[in-house]
């Protein structure tokens, strides 16, 4: 760990570490640097990855599946399908990226010598079955994958080619649900196997074994869950899908998904299942999960802040920021900062948002309240911003032929809410979050959402303000989380800038 010459102020951490989307973390060490990576489904580029110095500051360096030889995403692919579940190790001098593809091609193997990239393409893995795979190297260099269920299969990682069929290893906890997220770690003496179960709602939780060889048998931990939130009214909820980690310190971690629920009863999620971090102490050779909270003691180390990614983008680079992502197709493909220098143009290849083709560019909310700007303009088409869940859940605002208009799509039932004319040129869109406070009613959703136009002189003129419910994962189902930024429903739509401004940082 580097020491940093500064004194520090603030001895607690904020969970989540990772806010927004970013579920299914998978965490490595090499040295002084962590890397992380996490599940992407119908988003392009696929598997976002960090990096870190403390465990708590992170910033995106990458997508580790950033062309289509490594990530094909269907027009049929579903929102929620995609790429699920990464597992990230550094092993023999290079990162090894496992995941699966549901929509198209199973799991696919990937390695890189710079965890940034570029990583290869990537070695298919026909013969291993199952979801969430992880991959473990025992002591004599073999290789094993394990998969939710969970099974197991011993493979040649650089060819894709399994040995024998695939074993069962444990079931997880009796009458536990879906036991998935397999991590299997030689520490000390013994081999453990870490799983989630329960499901990924508000049940799930994390549970470990552990026995004298990789391929077991092995013992469940007395004390199962080793963690869950399930039934309290703790402020992170559905916390599982965990990876370890440990520091140079000899000190142990996990990071690991929850989600923030708000609003009344049942109470509404909105941004996705996020990364958090919680410590780890060992117990009688088990692990024991210490304080996982909003606010928590730091590690002992001294942190070392990021630069978080930028609150503004100008579109003055070819290259656009990893953080942005498209639907099912390469940003490159709907999106370019060739046509109009230090704008950038979206095409229309679909028509709206509601369509599998959509053109969209978004950046995933990471703020439970936040505000959303771009000057726009659509002289050669129709677009705007949206808030997005996925195709049958989203808000947008957007303008054309001197009008712009507010529409809502929530489940079957699609509406334009309001409009009002526009004066010829560009107009800044504006989408605002705001988190509800304590709810008087049990019925309050988690956050309104209000949209609008910016006249000149900065004055915000709101066209409509919506309960944030109908875009939870709570409402839409599935596994993601919301995504805010642009589109082009038909033509060509030219965007100067875009700010996202976190109200709750
Ligand atoms: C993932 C599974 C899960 O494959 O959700 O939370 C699935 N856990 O392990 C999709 O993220």
């Amino acid at each position: 760990m580097r020491v940093s010459s500064k004194p520090e102020k603030a001895r607690t951490i904020a969970n989540p570490v990772i806010p927004g989307f970013h579920p299914d973390p998978s965490v490595c060490r090499v040295g002084d640097d962590y890397y992380l990576a996490c599940s992407s489904f119908e988003y392009f580029p696929g598997v976002p990855v960090f990096h870190s110095r403390d465990l708590v500051h992170w910033t995106q360096i990458g997508n580790a599946l950033d062309r289509p030889s490594q990530l094909r995403l269907p027009l049929g692919t579903p929102s929620s399908g995609g790429v699920y579940a990464p597992t990230l190790r550094h092993h023999d001098g290079l990162f090894w990226l496992i995941v699966t593809n549901v929509s198209a091609d199973g799991n696919l193997l990937f390695t890189a010598t710079d965890p940034a990239g570029p990583w290869s393409d990537p070695v298919r893995l026909p013969g291993v079955h199952g979801i969430d795979p992880d991959l473990a190297w025992d002591e004599d260099g073999a290789c094993w994958c394990t998969t939710a269920g969970v099974g197991q299969v011993r493979i040649d990682p650089r060819t894709g080619e399994t040995f024998g069929p695939r074993r069962r290893l444990w079931s997880g906890s009796p009458g536990a649900k879906a036991p998935e997220a397999p991590h299997l770690y030689r520490i000390g003496d013994h081999w453990y196997l870490l799983i989630a179960e329960g499901g990924t709602e508000r049940c799930h939780s994390v549970s470990i074994a552990r026995g004298r060889t990789p391929t077991g048998p092995f013992e469940p931990c007395p004390a199962n869950p080793i963690l869950t939130h399930r039934g309290t009214d703790h402020p992170l909820q559905n916390t599982g899908h965990a990876d370890l980690v440990q520091a140079p310190d000899g000190s142990w971690w996990m990071v690991l998904l929850a989600v923030r629920p708000g609003g009344g009863s049942p109470g509404w999620h909105v941004l996705g299942r996020e990364t958090c971090l919680a410590p780890v102490a060992w117990v009688d050779g088990w692990p024991v999960v210490g304080e996982l909270s909003a606010s928590m003691p730091a590690p002992a180390w001294p942190l070392v802040p990021r630069a978080a990614a930028p609150d503004r983008d100008d579109f003055g680079s070819s290259e656009l920021a990893p953080f942005w992502v498209s639907l099912r197709h390469r940003p490159a493909e709907v999106c370019t900062t060739g046509e109009r220098p230090g704008w950038l143009t979206l095409r229309a290849r679909g028509g709206s948002l509601d369509e599998s083709d959509a053109t969209f560019v978004g950046r995933r909310q990471q703020h439970l309240s936040c505000r959303v700007r771009a000057l726009v303009d659509a002289a050669d088409g129709r677009g705007g911003l949206a808030v997005r869940l996925d195709e049958r859940h989203h808000y947008d605002i957007e303008t054309s032929a001197g009008e712009v208009r507010v529409m809502a799509r929530i489940g079957p039932a699609k509406t334009v809410l309001a409009s009002r004319p526009a004066s010829p040129g560009p107009v800044v869109l504006r989408i605002e979050t705001a988190a509800a406070h304590t709810p008087d009613d049990a019925r309050t959703g988690p956050d309104t959402v209000t949209l609008g136009v910016e006249e000149p002189d900065g004055a915000f003129v709101e066209l409509a303000a919506l309960d944030g419910r109908y875009l939870s994962t709570e409402v839409a189902g599935g596994f993601t989380g919301r995504v805010i930024g642009m589109f082009a429903g038909g033509g060509s739509v030219h965007f100067d800038w875009f700010a996202y401004e976190p109200a709750d940082r």
